[in-house]
């Protein structure tokens, strides 16, 4: 099973190592998820990034040498008017590229926020969706990304995306949380790209995994 791997934040200011271990690209008919500790200070000097680093993925799979950092930047300003609070926003971005001998490739960027906030702002991978398997078995790695986001002064649900990335390609689905109200569950819906519910097996992993990323405990 592939591991999680998670790096500590640390400011994009600090300079990083000029390179890191290159993994040796895996025959195609044997493609092994392999997969290294990944910490920014681990990051080849190539492979850029906005804000801090929160986590990261590094693998080998039918491209080569896979690297997939996710990081964050958060940004205030006043509101608009005297009883207003301080508005907050919060960005996300997730870099997937390939390094071979001409440097770094990009494969896929991901970008969401959640912008001016006067409440309580959330934007968070879940730590455990956080990993890379290679469920259709054609020798490209599925990064598995799941996050929450709300902008909410209660506890009502947290929209909700999970998205598998494989070879530049973005299978997502998109919903809320499932939280408890009384007795019963608020939330919880789910709705997939169409491109997902095209892919039997990546669509059968992502509605397999939906409600445990999504349900949260009475
Ligand atoms: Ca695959």
């Amino acid at each position: 099973m592939p591991t999680v791997i998670t790096a500590a934040p640390v400011p994009s200011a600090v300079p990083l190592p000029s390179s890191a271990p290159v993994a040796s690209a895996p025959s195609v008919a044997s493609v092994a998820l392999e997969k290294k500790p990944l910490s920014a200070a681990a990051l080849p000097r190539s492979i850029t990034y906005e804000g801090l680093v929160e986590r990261g993925l590094h693998f080998a799979d039918r491209n080569g040498d896979n690297w997939v950092v996710v990081s964050t930047k958060e940004a205030t300003k006043p509101g608009a008017t005297d009883w207003d609070s301080t508005l907050r926003s919060k960005y996300l971005f997730v870099r997937h590229v390939v390094l071979d001998a001409t440097g770094p490739r990009e494969l896929r960027l991901l970008r969401d926020h959640e912008v001016d906030c006067d409440f309580d702002l959330l934007l968070r991978v879940t730590e455990e969706a956080f990993t890379v398997t290679d469920v259709d078995a054609d020798g490209y790695g599925e990064v598995n990304l799941g996050y929450e986001s709300a902008c909410r002064s209660d506890v009502s649900p947290a929209t909700y995306k999970f998205f598998l990335l494989e070879n530049g390609a973005k299978f997502g689905v998109r919903g809320t949380t499932k939280v408890p109200d009384g007795t019963t569950w608020w939330g919880g819906d789910m709705k997939a790209d169409p491109e997902l519910e095209a892919q039997p097996a990546l669509f059968a992993h992502a509605k397999a995994l939906w409600p445990k990323l999504t349900k949260r405990p009475l």
